[in-house]
């Protein structure tokens, strides 16, 4: 039998095979019903083909999944469904959303248009997958023809801004959609590579774990995600736990924020393993030609840590970088190369150092060496002998961990993240930490199972209250921002 990931994405008749046959199906089938009336009365004809796939919560292994380290995410029920149509008529693209607050975008259907990033549009990330597919066809050798015009419309229910990967989700339904749409299919994993690529045409210099997930995800299980390639092995998490997601109300606008978070903290990385190589004997040039990311010098910092005895690649980055932030001036000496010249390929790493101050390379290291192990460390508890009440509690202490390391090292979070995971602790959570970028969106918490409803009460008492009381949010919303989440499905495509 074909591994998981070989096969195509699947393609059902009924919802049932992804949405079960319980209140979750009702609920699709009124979403499916909607789109379908919703693209009448917009297009004037009914669709041809439907497409979905859902968000994510990364458990454990944030920020480096770009560093080339293995990331532990689960998918979540809630997802983006698309219904799609050729239009021979027009070459235009017609971008709709069954929510008001997403006004039609319509763009040329011209693959090679570039993606005006300056004026930021919800509809921009269709054109990731469009532009993604057309990418990815040509490569395959798929004769793709001349471009044709198509209908969409769009319904997402993963919460934006929330480090629930809605990003993810919307690129990965409109790469799949479009596929559908002109009756084309590849292997998962394929897929996943070519989302994860297409989705930095929006302007952040993401890893691949969201589109991984979204794509590759099964029923039940949380995924081992690692990347070149990129593989998924199955972790079936211990039971009586149960992960709960919270949002902090705050909302990360990752792609107008890139230069001063994300995509700095990218650059940040890159000039520590540049620095770190040259400190371990590297020239400057081979490093500055070679050496990408983080994971490319761990070798030659785990050479040097064995030589104290250790096999911790910390060791180096404790003896090589300081801890003071660094100038440009400073890392321009040791690189004996400019910033300017050295990033002069990426404009949005160009944007970065417009907009930055200085370079905390110790903490950064420091943060992705020791969160890349203790993705290794989830995994190998879970796998273990223990009782499923210790794999939990263990769990749990490393959610803690990661957490203080995007905090205090990585500074990820946000105030609202900080009160939040407290409250999580303070409720008797086993663990909590910031899930996905940060710097806002949920925080996911490690809960023992027969203590989630009172434990969802103490949160909303504790954080959602006041912010209810202040008209945030109404009380009728709140299962939006605080529920229970299991395993879920991953992309699908529905023809009926
Ligand atoms: P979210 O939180 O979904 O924006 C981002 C990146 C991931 C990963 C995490 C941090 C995108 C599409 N995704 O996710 O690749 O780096 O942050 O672990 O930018
Ligand atoms: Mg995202």
């Amino acid at each position: 039998m074909a591994k998981h990931e070989e096969t195509p994405v699947p393609c059902y008749s009924s919802l049932e095979a992804v949405y079960g046959d319980g209140s979750q199906l009702e609920e699709a089938k009124l979403r499916f019903d909607h789109l379908k009336s919703k693209f009448l009365q917009v297009f004037g004809h009914r669709p041809d083909v439907f497409a979905r796939s859902p968000g994510r919560v990364n458990l454990i292994g944030e920020h480096i999944d770009y560093e080339g380290y293995s990331v532990l995410p689960m998918a979540i029920r809630q997802d983006t469904i698309i219904a799609i149509r050729k239009n021979n008529a027009e070459k235009v693209l017609r971008i709709a959303n069954v929510n008001g607050k997403y006004t039609q975008c319509d763009y040329p259907a011209d693959p090679n248009q570039a993606i005006d990033l300056k004026n930021h549009r919800w509809g921009h990330y269709f054109i990731c997958g469009y532009k993604g597919y057309y990418e990815f066809a040509k490569s395959k050798g798929v004769n793709v023809g001349e471009p044709v015009g198509l209908d969409v419309i769009v319904d997402g229910t993963v919460p934006t801004g929330s480090g629930l990967s809605s990003s993810a989700a919307f690129v990965c339904s409109a790469t799949i959609a479009i596929m559908a749409a002109f009756d084309v299919n590849f292997p998962k994993k394929e897929i996943a590579q070519l989302t994860c690529e297409c989705e930095r045409h929006i302007g952040t210099q993401s890893g691949g774990m969201d589109q991984a997930i979204s794509v590759m995800a099964k029923t039940g299980f949380a995924e081992l995600i690692d990347f070149n390639p990129i593989q998924a092995t199955d972790v079936q998490l211990p039971a009586g736990g149960t992960f709960v997601l919270a949002h902090s109300l705050a909302e990360s606008q990752k792609a107008v924020t890139a230069a001063t978070n994300y995509n700095n903290r990218v650059v940040e990385c890159r000039l520590a393993s540049i620095v770190l190589g040259i400190k371990l004997g590297m020239k400057q040039q081979d490093a500055i030609s070679n050496v990408k990311t983080l994971s490319d010098v761990e070798e030659l910092c785990v050479s040097f840590a064995n030589s104290r005895g250790s096999s911790d690649p910390v060791i180096a980055v404790k003896e090589f970088l300081k801890e003071k932030p660094y100038t440009a001036e400073e890392i321009e000496e040791i690189t004996g190369e400019s910033l300017r010249s050295i990033f002069k390929n990426s404009q949005s790493s160009l944007d970065v150092l417009k907009a930055a101050e200085h370079y905390k390379l110790h903490q950064r290291a420091a943060h992705v060496y020791s969160e890349a192990k203790r993705v290794h460390a989830f995994k190998d508890t879970v796998s273990s002998d223990l009782s499923d009440e210790d794999k939990l509690k263990k769990l749990g202490e490393l959610m803690n961990e990661s957490h203080y390391s995007c905090s205090v090292l990585y500074e990820c979070s946000c105030p609202e993240l900080e009160e939040l995971v407290r409250i999580c602790r303070d409720s008797d959570a086993l663990g909590a930490r910031l899930t996905g970028a940060g710097w806002g969106g949920c925080a996911v918490a490690l809960v023992k199972e027969p203590i989630v409803p009172q434990f969802i009460l103490n949160l909303k008492e504790k954080f959602y209250q006041s912010r209810i009381d202040r008209g945030v949010i109404s009380k009728n919303d709140l299962g939006l921002y605080v529920f229970a989440s299991k395993p879920s499905s991953g992309a699908a495509i529905f023809r009926f």
